[in-house]
């Protein structure tokens, strides 16, 4: 047994009877390591060029391996590393009972909608947010890397390194890059690995995805696949849901108004999923609020799970949700049992009361009322009753991500609605989302209507608003599509390193300036400016009542400015969006630098609505829409706390991480409640301190390529870039 004082001496850390290099394993650093290709082990040389080389005691490989570790460590780590690769060495740690999460097979998949699989992931995050230290912590992540399920192992770390102290600003790698399974086309996979094997990285053109791969035309639904597969969405979803964990430790569920904000998001999701509808002329999304009825939409996600060595299943048009009876995922509900928890949910709502397991009554009037909702619908282990108000939303996701094989009698796992980053790809998702969203605002009618004075600002004028989109055009905001490449091999496991892109096609839109004219005829005073913008009129052309419009209403910004006395110009870029997360974030290229940022400055947080879809795709002609500002009393609004210590993602959205939600009014204020009495429409809704103003959102169909240093340049239509397509 080596002596604390002989580590002392040598100027290393003594750990579990061994002398250990100090700076590794308490570099936070090092979690991006272990985070790399989490589907090759660990034992491969890691980073980028394969610059770490992790050696851990042979007790803790998988059961295959132990009889060969020496061998092994030879062949894929020294052997393979770059001469001068760092080797990490792990110590032995007596692991607390990890024996729940264990049970999930490693090519099993792992859903947070799954109870069971959520108690797992609780056991490991609660075991990864316990280690007291930061050695510790990433000792423990390193001993359990390969002998837990990737999917599960891979989500309690990334909720461990969000919410530990000493993990704070770590870079957490975008899951594009950990699990490009998740995101882009099976076919690309083949290819890339092709181009990675054969060409040298000057030789590598990126493989262009093109944006109608996973249906025609012909699907009417196809439409709008550009939102639903968008890659920024889906990771804004993926990264909201562990910023927001629904089940864990207690001191990661619990959060401030998260049950509301889970609603407002949401709610936000499907008001955002509507205006593009409209925009592309179709319909808004129906509830899907009569289990029994069939799904009309069909959904193939061209998506194949490399955990799973398996295709994602397809849903068929015109399928019927049944009983779900899965023993071995402890899986086991009826439809009568969604029915039987969606209307006790309902009677709560129409009652104002719930009753919570003591068996008291809970007030659902109140302030908080929405809060208690939001928890009981998802479900969240925040739920004031999960025996009498079940598990509803998740089990909702289930019903219909093992609709193809609810028994497991095919063997087959679940569709792309089963998981946090996939489930928005899914026509249904709208549908589920679309009943769950009723039944808020089912909720939100039983409240009064919000007064004038509740409404107004005393002595503040709001005069006008107008829009200027860089290169000038006014009152009309410009939209078009994009291409922006994004690295892929860092997914691509056992295989040569390089980079190897995919160019993906999205929507984007000219950034764009408010220019607000504010009147204040009283004191000096701040006030919080709130952006909203909705269409002007329905499917069928007639303008919309306030009553059906206030749902189609989506946040654009919300900020604080000082009002002078007298006339106020308040002008506001649309890339300070408080949804938003800057374009670099969701794009940013790991494997193009370093696998560890030099640049930490480059370190924003990763909760947001990403900016190139701030603005919903209008049309050729010019989508006619009402852009609506609100100036209030930010005394009124302000709430006390510390300012976040560096951390700003979109909080309109996403909150502040560990602080109180930054503003005291209900979200999605002053549209979250129907108008007050004898109110139609918009313009009667006005108060002086509101504005409103007809606009319009111009798409032109033309392409940008967006070069590496992230200005756009015009697309060389058939150029060399462009030459390879996928699908
Ligand atoms: Cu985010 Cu259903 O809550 O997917």
């Amino acid at each position: 047994m080596v002596l604390v004082s002989t580590c002392v001496h040598l100027g290393l850390l003594f750990l579990a009877g061994q002398c250990l290099a100090q700076n590794d394993l308490n570099d936070k650093n090092t979690i991006l390591y272990l985070m790399d290709r989490p589907l090759e082990p660990l034992f491969y040389a890691k980073g980028t060029n394969k610059e770490v080389l992790f050696h851990i005691p042979a007790d803790y490989l998988p059961e295959q391996y132990k009889p060969f570790s020496s061998e092994l460590e030879n062949r894929f780590g020294g052997g393979q590393s770059e001469p001068g690769a760092k080797r990490i060495d792990i110590p032995s740690l007596s692991l607390p009972d990890l024996s729940l999460p264990r049970r999930l097979k490693r090519d099993e998949m792992f859903s947070t909608f799954i109870p069971l699989h959520r108690r797992m992931a609780g056991r490991l995050i609660e075991v990864f947010l316990g280690m007291r230290s930061l050695s510790d912590f990433i000792t423990a992540a390193a001993l359990t890397r390969d002998t837990i399920n990737p999917g599960l192992w891979t989500f309690a770390m990334s909720i461990a390194v969000l919410h530990r102290n000493d993990t704070q600003n770590v870079d957490l790698p975008p899951l594009n890059a950990l699990l490009p399974e998740k995101f882009f086309d099976r076919a690309v996979f083949t290819k890339a690995r092709q181009d990675i094997n054969i060409l040298q990285t000057e030789e590598r053109q990126p493989i262009v995805i093109p944006r109608d791969y996973t249906a025609t035309d012909v699907e009417i639904e196809h439409r709008i696949a550009y939102f639903r597969e968008d890659m920024g969405i889906n990771l804004h979803h993926w990264t909201w849901h562990l910023v927001y964990p629904s089940s864990g430790p207690m001191e990661i569920v619990n959060k401030d108004r998260r049950g509301e904000l889970w609603y407002y998001q949401h709610q936000q999701i499907i008001a955002r999923y509507d205006f593009e509808r409209m925009c592309n002329k179709l319909a808004r999304v129906k509830p899907f609020n009569n289990f029994r009825e069939t799904i009309k939409e069909g959904y193939f996600s061209k998506l194949d799970s490399l955990v799973a060595s398996r295709v994602w299943p397809p849903r068929f048009e015109n399928t019927q949700l049944k009983d779900v009876k899965r023993d071995e995922q402890e899986l086991v509900f009826t439809i009568q049992d969604l029915e039987r928890w969606r209307d006790r949910i309902y009677e709560a709502i129409q009652e104002n009361r719930a009753q919570n397991t003591r068996g008291e009554t809970v007030d659902l009037s109140g302030f908080n009322g929405i809060d208690i909702l939001g928890n009981m619908i998802e479900a969240s282990t925040l739920s004031i009753n999960p025996n009498l108000y079940g598990n509803l939303h998740n089990m909702g996701h289930f019903a219909i991500a093992l609709v193809h094989d609810p028994d497991n009698r095919h063997l087959e796992t679940f569709s792309v609605m089963g998981d946090l980053a996939t489930t928005m790809r899914d026509p249904a998702f709208y549908l589920l989302h679309k009943f769950i969203d009723d039944m808020f605002q089912d909720y939100k009618r039983t409240l009064p209507g919000y007064t004038e004075q509740e409404l107004g600002f005393d002595g503040i004028n709001v005069r006008g608003i107008e829009v200027i989109s860089d290169g000038g055009s006014r009152n009309e905001f410009n939209t078009f599509w994009e291409q922006s490449d994004v690295e892929l091999s860092r997914g691509l496991d056992i295989a040569p390193r390089g980079p190897v892109f995919v160019r993906i096609t999205h929507l984007q839109h000219t950034p764009f300036t408010y220019r607000i004219q504010v009147e204040n005829t009283g004191q000096p005073r701040m006030g919080t400016v709130r952006i909203f913008m909705a269409p002007k009129f329905d499917e069928r052309g007639v303008p919309f009542v306030l009553r059906q419009q206030r749902i189609l209403f989506i946040e654009l910004d919300k900020f604080q400015t000082m009002l002078r006395q007298g006339s106020n110009i308040i002008e506001r870029l649309s890339i300070n969006s408080s949804l938003t997360i800057p374009y670099e974030r969701t794009f940013r290229q790991l494997d193009s630098t370093k696998l560890v940022p030099d640049d930490q400055q480059f370190n924003y947080c990763g909760c947001g609505w990403p900016q190139h879809l701030l603005i919903p795709k209008g049309s050729i002609e010019g989508f006619p829409v009402e852009l609506f500002v609100m100036v209030t009393s930010y005394a009124d609004d302000r709430v006390e706390q510390a300012e976040p210590d560096g951390c700003r993602g979109g909080h309109s959205y996403c909150g502040l991480f560990n602080r109180l939600y930054p503003d005291r009014k209900p979200m999605g204020f002053p549209f979250d409640r129907n108008p007050r009495q004898g109110v139609q429409t918009l313009r009667q809704f006005l108060t002086s301190n509101m504005f409103a103003a007809d606009m319009t959102i111009r798409f032109t169909e033309r392409t940008q390529v967006r070069n590496t240093s992230g200005r756009a340049q015009p697309a060389k239509r058939q150029g060399p870039t462009q030459r390879r397509t996928v699908g």
